[in-house]
């Protein structure tokens, strides 16, 4: 609801004069602005006889007050970071992705060089360890 405030005051020359301020609330964010004219607001006023005043209104904003809330969405695209050491990939770290590194360190397969470096060796197998503790995020 748009607080009004008004007066209605008769004029020395018989006019009558309705002043029509908006009150904007007090807790409201407040944006002054200046130099913006409202359209003229035509209205019919009954009176105390049988005649009906017309009434011209034209309303100065002097403040725009409003509450304004935002909805925020945050969409992340990516790659998750890949957890090394799982290496059965069921996104659980225990004793089977042990059994699957000491498998293909057994049979010679590349996978299981974790030092990078094109031959498996225990340092391998420390490197493994090192990332099996260090967890995946
Ligand atoms: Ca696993
Ligand atoms: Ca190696």
């Amino acid at each position: 609801m748009l607080p009004l405030v008004g007066t209605v005051e008769q004029l020395d020359n018989g006019d009558i004069e309705l002043v029509i301020n908006v009150d904007p609330q007090q807790n409201a964010d407040s944006y002054p602005i200046d130099g913006v004219l409202t359209p003229e607001i035509p209205f019919e006023l009954p009176t105390l006889s049988s005649d009906t005043a017309g009434v011209l209104i034209t309303l100065t904003p002097d403040l725009i007050s409003s509450d304004v809330t935002y909805a925020l969405s945050l969409i992340v695209t990516g790659t998750p970071t890949p957890c090394v050491p799982d290496l059965l990939d069921d996104g659980v770290l225990d004793i089977f992705d042990v059994f699957a590194f000491l498998d293909l360190f057994n049979a010679g397969d590349t996978a299981a060089d974790f030092t990078g470096d094109g031959t498996l060796d225990i340092f391998d197998v420390f490197a493994f360890l090192d990332a099996f503790n260090a967890g995946c995020p």
